[in-house]
C-alpha cells in the first residue's frame, strides 16, 4: 500500500520545487492576527479551498486548463479566472500557428494568452514545440538536414520568444506508437532516432529555466508505450539530455483501467523527473466520470514530483470531444460531479 502518512506528505511537499509566495517578516502588531489565523489553519474546514487552483496551491501544485480563443465570453473568462492557476494554449503555440512560413513567426495568439496569464498571476505551459501533427505545409516536404535545421530554428524561435515566461514546455509530443516503437513521422524517417534529444537540447539552449517535457497519450498505466518512454527518459537522464518532466495527457473514458496509473507516474518520478497530467478529460457523466477524475487527482497528489494537473478545456461547450461531455464544467459553466470529486481530492491532500 502507498504510504499516506502525514510525515510522508510533509517530506513530499518539502521536496517539490514549485514556487511559493514570499513570506513577509512578522511584526509584533501581527501577532494577534497570526494567532487567529493559526486557529483557523488547524481547523480542517477552514483549510478547504473552494476553487481548483486554490486547492492545488495548498500543496504547491497548479491546476490548469487549455485555453481556446473565447476569452471575450464572460462566463468562459470568469470561470478561467476563478478556478484555474495555469493555462496552456489549446492550439495557438503549435508549429502551424507560430511559423506558418519558414522563418516568419506569428506569436499573436500565444502572446495574448501569456499577457492574460501575467495579468492574472497564472502559470503558463507551452504546447507543443515539435509534433508530427499540425505542422505547416512547408515543413511536411522537407528532408534530411533541411528538416533538422528547420526544427532547430523553430524551437529557437518559439522557445526563445517566450524565454522566462513558460513554466513547462512540451518539447516533443506523441513520438511513440502503442507498441512502443517510434512513430514513423517525417521527423523519425528523415532524422532518425536522435531527433528527440536534439529537440530537447535546442529547447534547453533557447529557454534554460523552463521545465522541458516529453508529452504523450495512452500512457495511463504500465504498458508497451509507457515502457518505451520510460526507457527513453531513463537513458536521457543517464546521458544528461535535458529532459525535466513527462506529461501524461490522460484523455480518458469513464471505464478506463487505472489500476496501474499511479504506479506508472511513480516510476517516472523515481527517475528524478517531474510528472504532470497535461490534457485530462474523461468522457461520460455523473459518478462514473467523477470517479475517474478522483483517481487521477489522487494519483497526482500522492506523488511529490507530480506538480500539476491541466484539463483539456474550460467547459464541455468547447471541448474537442464536446459530445462526450468530458470536462468538470458543463456547457453552461455549471460545476459537475467531477468538479466536486477533484476539489475534494485536492483539499484532502492538504489536510
Ligand atoms: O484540442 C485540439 C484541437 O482543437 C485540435 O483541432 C487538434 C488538432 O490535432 O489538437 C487538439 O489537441 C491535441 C493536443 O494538441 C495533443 N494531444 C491530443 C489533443 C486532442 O486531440
Amino acid at each position: 500500500m502507498p504510504d499516506r502518512s502525514s510525515r510522508s506528505r510533509t517530506a513530499q511537499r518539502a521536496s517539490r520545487h514549485t514556487p511559493r509566495r514570499a513570506r513577509p517578516a512578522l511584526t509584533a502588531a501581527a501577532t494577534g492576527a497570526l494567532a487567529a489565523a493559526a486557529v483557523l489553519a488547524f481547523s480542517p474546514t477552514a483549510q478547504a479551498a473552494d476553487t481548483l487552483g486554490g486547492a492545488a496551491a495548498q500543496h504547491g501544485r497548479y491546476f490548469g486548463a487549455a485555453v481556446a480563443p473565447h476569452l471575450g465570453e464572460t462566463d468562459y473568462e470568469s470561470t478561467l479566472n476563478r478556478e484555474f492557476s495555469s493555462v496552456v494554449a489549446e492550439n495557438a503555440m503549435k508549429w502551424d500557428a507560430t511559423e506558418p512560413s519558414r522563418g516568419q513567426f506569428n506569436f499573436s495568439g500565444g502572446d495574448q494568452l501569456v499577457a492574460y496569464a501575467q495579468q492574472h498571476g497564472k502559470f503558463v505551459r507551452g504546447h507543443a514545440l515539435v509534433w508530427h501533427a499540425q505542422q505547416p505545409g512547408w515543413v511536411q516536404g522537407l528532408t534530411g538536414d533541411n528538416l533538422r535545421q528547420a526544427m532547430r530554428n523553430h524551437i529557437a524561435g518559439v522557445a526563445g520568444h517566450y524565454k522566462g515566461k513558460i513554466d513547462s514546455w512540451d518539447v516533443v509530443n506523441e513520438a511513440f506508437e502503442w507498441d512502443g516503437s517510434r512513430r514513423q513521422s517525417n521527423l523519425q524517417q528523415q532524422l532518425g532516432n536522435g531527433w528527440i534529444e536534439d529537440a530537447f537540447r535546442a529547447a534547453k539552449a533557447a529557454d534554460p529555466k523552463a521545465k522541458l517535457c516529453y508529452n504523450d497519450y495512452g500512457t495511463d498505466g504500465i504498458n508497451a508505450k509507457s515502457d518505451a518512454i520510460y526507457r527513453m527518459v531513463k537513458d536521457f537522464r543517464a546521458r544528461g539530455v535535458p529532459l525535466d518532466c513527462v506529461g501524461f495527457q490522460s484523455h480518458l473514458a469513464s471505464n478506463s483501467d487505472l489500476s496501474t496509473y499511479r504506479q506508472n507516474l511513480q516510476r517516472f518520478a523515481d527517475l528524478g523527473v517531474h510528472v504532470q497530467i497535461t490534457e485530462l478529460d474523461v468522457g461520460g457523466s455523473g459518478a462514473a466520470q467523477a470517479n475517474v477524475y478522483r483517481q487521477v487527482t489522487q494519483a497526482c497528489v500522492a506523488i511529490a514530483r507530480c506538480n500539476g494537473i491541466t484539463v483539456w478545456g474550460v467547459t464541455d461547450k468547447y471541448s474537442w470531444r464536446a459530445q462526450e461531455t468530458p470536462l468538470p464544467f458543463n456547457s453552461s459553466y455549471q460545476k459537475k460531479e467531477a468538479y466536486g470529486a477533484v476539489l475534494a481530492a485536492l483539499n484532502s491532500a492538504a489536510s
